[in-house]
């Protein structure tokens, strides 16, 4: 029986090439995120190009309800999950504290934090249940640094540090494999987002250096996957060459 993954956030970016690889090594997938024309889009291409099967779940994960239904509402045989992927995430607005929108810094939290917690607590259970899984957290750089006017993003994704860490140790009686992955700049939506689909100011960000591709994080994700079942990769960093800390980067204008 093929093994299962389940990505969150898979209709674009990082999410989106994680299932392209996962689907590449026959992994059957449960797609998840907000815009269904994208995950059908996602369905199509996977299930005509491999033999995979490929279910799609349009989500909000800040929706506790709409969470529990849909992950429950699944068949016993889909939740026989190997590999979660908790990848949707987002950050909007880069002002300093006293000028940042509470709105923003609400989205934040309730995507990047309460919606992995709430994608977590019931897949952990059923790889509990199975005394078997790997759980990939996607944290980032911002994670383990703080940047100028990152401030509620940058709490996130140390939030996830934090989660991952606790993770890997109340599940360690299951034999559940649990990673952080921790990325530097990735070209993706991710700016657009960020600067509220203002286009030129993201792509600002990525120009004059190299920055990593969403193909980088998902065959690094990978490597973590394929590992012999008794090694655990705990957490991984991963920068663009030109890039060595957040406030370090080399462009080349
Ligand atoms: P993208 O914007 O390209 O993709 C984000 C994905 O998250 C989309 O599929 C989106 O789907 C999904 N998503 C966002 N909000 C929600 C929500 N409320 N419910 C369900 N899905 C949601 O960004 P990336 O691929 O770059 O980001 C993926 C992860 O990687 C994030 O956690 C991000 O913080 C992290 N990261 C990104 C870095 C970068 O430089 N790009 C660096 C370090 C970490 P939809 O809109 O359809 O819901
Ligand atoms: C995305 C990378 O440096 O923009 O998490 O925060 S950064």
């Amino acid at each position: 029986m093929s093994k299962i993954a389940l990505i969150t956030g898979a209709t674009a970016g990082i999410g989106e090439a994680c299932a392209k690889l996962f689907a590449k090594q026959g992994y059957d997938l449960i797609l998840t995120g907000r815009r269904t024309d994208r995950l059908q889009q996602i369905q199509n291409t996977l299930t005509t190009q491999t033999r995979i099967r490929v279910k799609t779940l349009t989500l909000d994960v800040r929706d506790k309800m709409e969470v529990g239904n849909q992950l429950e509402g699944l068949s016993d045989s889909w939740k026989a999950v190997d590999v979660l992927i908790n990848n949707a995430g987002l950050s909007i607005g880069l002002e300093p504290i006293n000028e940042g929108s509470t709105d923003d810094w609400d989205t934040m939290i309730d995507t990047n934090v309460k919606g992995l917690l709430y994608v977590s607590k019931i897949v952990s259970n059923w790889m509990v249940e199975r005394k078997q899984g790997h759980i990939i957290n996607l944290g980032s750089i911002a994670g383990k640094e703080t940047y100028a006017n990152g401030n509620v993003y940058c709490a996130t994704k140390h939030a996830v540090d934090s989660l991952n860490k606790a993770m890997r140790i109340d599940l360690l009686p299951y034999g559940i494999r649990v990673t952080g992955i921790h990325p530097g700049a990735v070209e993706t939506e991710f700016s657009e987002i960020r600067f509220k689909g203002d286009t030129e100011r993201a792509k600002e960000v990525y120009q004059g250096f190299e920055p990593l591709s969403a193909e980088d994080i998902a065959d690094t994700i990978w490597f973590t996957v394929s590992r012999p079942a008794h090694v655990n990769i705990n957490d991984l960093v991963i920068m663009p060459t030109a890039q060595a800390s957040t406030s370090h980067l080399k462009r080349t204008e």
